[in-house]
């Protein structure tokens, strides 16, 4: 790696890439948002971290939807990946790069890819015959179809109606790599989380492969066979090769050396396929490393329902963000939903969870140290005395919160990260409760100074971790705490520091407002 990188270690993490024929809905907030919260992990935690995501923008789906509203594909694409990319900015998701795969250095990296296959003598011309499913963008064996009760032949795996192609395309030998596709998931168990997941994946590959049609000719919206311009990639071929566009391949092998392979691919459970049978097989073929590991995260459910068009309960992510606030939304979803199951919300969840545990567990023990010390202390950081037992006890568990977060982290188990989080908080909670720290300014003030010393390091110490869920009411916290505002004074190696006795603070304000339940019909 060159200097110019500096000396931390790279992080690269993807989310999926989204079909822009329509508006972003809550599963892709939920995507972007957790994908957000495990980038800004690792940059606090030291690491040169690059995030990517962006917009899926030829194929089939995107071609027939502009058909049926009237537009040219690339107008619906525009319109829609700007939505996509304002969604970004609402979230306040930290982008390295927002990249479209209409962008002409994808063209070029999916040529690339494409001769590369090509040229290990893994791509044939031959005829397909068998079922397409548009919405997926996915073939179907015989096998992999029923008959649905009006007649249509569906996907079994998602109901989703059947469309049937005949036409001459390009074939990717997939079914030479069944061996090292199974030697990968053994030897490298990580690749594939949560474990469920590899699993599957295993028994599907175990089972046999076939060879991938990857070319379409009775449409043009794509990137362009390298040599046989009357067919297009199939687009996962060219979708999957969005993660090397983004570092620089194939010219910029600076780049591309230091970030790729890959460290972590964020996506939906329905697309583990595409990323953990076919991707790895077209990047053995083209000589290319695998990426370290792929992260499948549950779907997302309105009150339990599918969200639906017909059924009307689709939700604009922008106006749960403004009812609810960013910070509470980000941390409802991290907080509410185990990182890798299927979850569900509703707008009474979503201000239970921010009474609870943001404006009571959390809130309320920041507002109540800081206006003690205000009230007492002149609105200065006190000078404790010796720490007792219960302090210590205390200190200790606030001190062991870094490893125990990071390590659930590293596992993509961000709830349970915020669950050690709120353990810390219940503990502080519990302390103040039995020290009374307002009844014992009346009479002893060092030992008064103590308590709300250890109180405010708590607060600290939970504040530096959450930054990643929360960054915006964090940072408001950080600075009620007089903690410097550069972004060392806010890493994790920070975690260590101890408040400075005297040191003034502002005025406090409280930072987790509680909000009103929603009526009913919300
Ligand atoms: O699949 N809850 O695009 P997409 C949670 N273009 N996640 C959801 C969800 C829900 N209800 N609905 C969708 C594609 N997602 C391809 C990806 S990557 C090279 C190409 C997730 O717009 C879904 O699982 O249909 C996927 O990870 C992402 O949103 C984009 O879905």
């Amino acid at each position: 790696p060159s200097e110019s990188f500096g000396a931390s270690s790279p992080f690269y993490i993807t989310t999926a890439i989204a079909y822009p024929n329509g508006a972003p809905h809550i599963g892709h907030a939920y995507e972007f948002i957790s994908a957000d919260v495990l980038a800004r992990f690792k940059a606090l935690d030291g690491f040169d971290v690059r995030f990517q995501s962006g917009t899926d923008e030829h194929g089939q789906k995107m071609q027939q939807t502009a058909e049926k509203e009237g537009v040219s594909t690339a107008e619906l694409a525009k319109t829609n990946s700007d939505r996509f990319e304002a969604l970004h900015a609402a979230l306040g998701t930290d982008l390295s790069r927002f990249i479209r795969t209409t962008d002409s250095d994808h063209h070029r990296a999916s040529e690339e890819i494409w001769k590369r296959m090509e040229a290990a003598g893994d791509i044939y011309l031959d005829s397909y015959a068998g079922w397409y499913d548009v919405r997926d963008e996915a073939f179907f064996t015989e096998d992999e179809t029923t008959v649905d009760e009006d007649g249509n032949r569906v996907a079994t795996e998602n109901g989703h109606v059947l469309t049937w192609t005949e036409e001459q395309t390009y074939f990717f030998r997939l079914s030479n790599y069944q061996d090292r596709l199974l030697a990968l998931y053994d030897e490298h168990p990580e690749f594939i989380g949560p474990d469920v997941r590899r699993n599957e994946v295993r028994s599907f590959v175990a089972g046999g492969l076939n060879d991938l049609s990857i070319s379409r000719t009775t449409f043009d919206w794509g990137v362009k066979v390298p040599g046989a311009p009357e067919h297009v990639m199939y687009v996962w071929v060219d979708a999957l090769t969005n993660y090397l566009t983004g570092v620089g391949f194939p010219d910029d092998q600076q780049t591309l050396e230091r970030y790729w392979p890959a460290d972590l691919h964020i996506i939906g459970k329905d697309i583990i396929r595409f990323h953990c049978v076919y991707w790895p097989a077209f990047l053995m073929s083209a000589g290319i490393d695998v990426p370290k590991r792929v992260f499948a995260h549950g779907f997302l459910f309105n009150r339990g329902q599918k969200m639906s068009k017909s059924v009307g309960n689709v939700v604009d992510p922008h106006e749960l963000v403004e009812k609810f606030g960013l910070d509470t939304v980000r941390y409802f979803f991290l907080r509410e939903v185990s990182y890798g199951q299927d979850g569900s919300y509703s707008a009474e969840a979503i201000v239970s969870r921010n009474n609870s545990d943001l404006a009571n567990e959390y809130g309320n023990l920041a507002q109540r140290t800081l206006s003690m010390i205000g009230k007492y202390f002149g609105s200065q950081v006190p000078e404790p005395g010796p720490f007792t037992a219960e302090d210590r006890a205390l200190l200790d568990a606030a001190d062991a919160l870094l490893p125990r977060v990071r390590e659930q982290f590293d596992k993509q188990a961000i709830h349970l990260g915020l669950e050690a989080l709120w353990s810390v908080l219940a503990d502080a909670n519990r302390y103040v409760s039995a020290q009374e720290p307002w009844k014992l300014a009346k009479t002893d003030l060092d030992r008064t100074a103590t308590v709300l010393y250890v109180c405010a390091e708590v607060v600290r110490i939970v504040t530096l971790l959450v930054q990643p869920v929360m960054p915006q009411s964090a940072s408001t916290l950080l600075d009620l705490l007089a903690v410097g505002s550069d972004d060392a004074d806010r890493r994790f190696t920070a975690v260590a520091d101890r408040l400075t006795p005297g040191t003034a603070l502002p005025k406090p304000a409280p930072v987790f407002p509680r909000q009103e339940s929603p009526a009913a019909d919300a």
